[in-house]
């Protein structure tokens, strides 16, 4: 229980931290980007079968900066953390019958690649089943793609690597990875600048 309520409680500061980001002005360069978020996201389907529409919350901070633009404090050839990701879903989100499921990590900044309206990252991170230790999975790649908007609009993507393959929910059965659905932004909303 302690785990679920420290994940409760770090979504909730991720979602006030993007808040907050949010009403900075930011400049956008060529080489730079910001995406920021937090809210709740459906899958508007119901994937594991239990009558309920599934979705999550979610929160991203995710800084990139050029590099050799002299802003890495770790050196500029070295990857660096560009910032947070956090996933989660449970209490009226609860997905495959397990109290909680959450994804988040740091976002490794070398990883930042976008099109003119996506843009995805890789992190590493923890996955928690809120099933005690054996659910509880350390240093475990995600892939995430994220369109701005807000609800209706805002679009997130999450793949959890190399676990998980072909339960409910998962797109690509047989690839090794947890290919979720996108989801809609149905509250909150995801910024790119
Ligand atoms: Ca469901
Ligand atoms: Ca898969």
């Amino acid at each position: 229980m302690m785990k679920r309520q420290w994940t409760l409680l770090l979504v909730g500061a991720m979602v006030l931290f993007a808040s907050h980001r949010s009403l900075q002005t930011l400049e956008a360069d060529n080489g730079r980007i910001l995406v920021t978020g937090g809210g709740q996201g459906t899958f508007g389907s119901d994937l594991d079968g239990d009558g309920n529409i599934d979705g999550s919350y979610f929160g991203i901070g995710i800084a990139r900066r050029e590099p050799g633009d002299g802003d890495n404090e770790k050196g500029d050839s070295a990857p660096s953390s560009a910032g947070h990701f956090v996933c989660g879903m449970w209490g009226n989100t609860h997905i495959l019958g397990l109290p909680l499921m959450a994804v988040e990590g740091q976002v490794v900044s070398d990883s930042i690649r976008w099109t003119k309206k996506t843009v995805t990252f890789d992190g590493v991170g923890t996955v928690d089943l809120g099933t005690g230790p054996s659910g509880f999975f350390t240093n475990v790649p995600f892939e995430v793609s994220v369109t701005p908007g807000g609800p209706g609009v805002g679009t997130l993507k999450l793949t959890v690597i190399g676990v998980f393959d072909g339960v409910p929910g998962d797109t690509i059965p047989g690839n090794g990875n947890y290919d979720l659905p996108v989801e809609t932004v149905s509250s909150g909303y995801i910024r790119i600048q």
